[in-house]
């Protein structure tokens, strides 16, 4: 009976993580499913370190195989903004995108370029081991929102290769693309081929 914990309180990014894994783990955990609300300062400039920290001090909380994502939107005629601190550029969602469009307002397409991080931290508390994956997904942001599905910035986030915002993919479309279904597909590469064939070398 395999256990993960998806160290996130993001409903969106836990139903993608989840969605990714279906042969990898039996149960799967959200931050939503513990009573105990337990602080994690994202407080690095860094994803990959935010992700670690995360990952670390969940794991170590419950015991349990855990996994953090740290993400973010950089836009590149904001100067990388809002980067790291994407979750923190509004109080929700539809704050967050009004916000992106009023600063965007007025830059033509060609400069409306952004890329899309995520860094995933997997944290193994029996030998305290750490393993980062990444994956990014470059598009452009547009001028008004269309979609209704992903979450945070999906609705003006346009992938030209397909013509659609990220908002406009179903859940599997948006995966086999994303930043977060590229970092996920690594991980999963790795259970596979290393760390569910060889525990002795990992020391389990
Ligand atoms: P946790 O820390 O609890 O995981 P969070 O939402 O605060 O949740 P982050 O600090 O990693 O997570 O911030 C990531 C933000 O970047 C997220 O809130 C969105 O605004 C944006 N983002 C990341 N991945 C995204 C995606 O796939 N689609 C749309 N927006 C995304």
């Amino acid at each position: 009976m395999r256990s993960l914990i998806v160290a996130t309180g993001n409903t969106g990014k836990f139903e993608e993580i989840k969605s990714l894994l279906p042969n990898e783990f039996d149960t799967f955990y959200s931050l939503r499913d513990f009573e105990e609300n337990i602080e994690v300062e994202e407080d690095s400039p860094l994803y990959v370190e935010n992700a670690l920290k995360k990952a670390r001090k969940i794991g170590d909380r419950f015991g349990i195989y855990t996994i953090a994502d740290d993400s973010g939107l950089e836009v590149e005629a904001l100067g990388g903004k809002p980067g790291i601190h994407s979750s923190r550029y509004g109080s929700n969602d539809d704050e967050r995108i009004e916000k992106l469009l009023t600063e965007l307002e007025g830059i033509p397409w060609e400069k409306r370029g952004a890329t899309f991080k995520a860094y995933l931290a997997f944290y193994i508390p029996e030998n305290e081991r750490s393993y980062v994956f990444y994956g990014h997904l470059t598009g452009y942001i547009g001028f008004k929102k269309k979609g209704s599905g992903g979450f945070g910035f999906d609705p003006v986030f346009y992938i030209s290769e397909l013509k659609k915002h990220l908002a406009e993919l179903t859940r599997e479309e948006k995966n086999r693309i994303s930043h977060r279904g590229k970092a996920v597909y690594a991980f999963k590469n790795f259970l596979n081929t290393d760390f569910f064939k060889s525990p002795r070398v990992l020391n389990l």
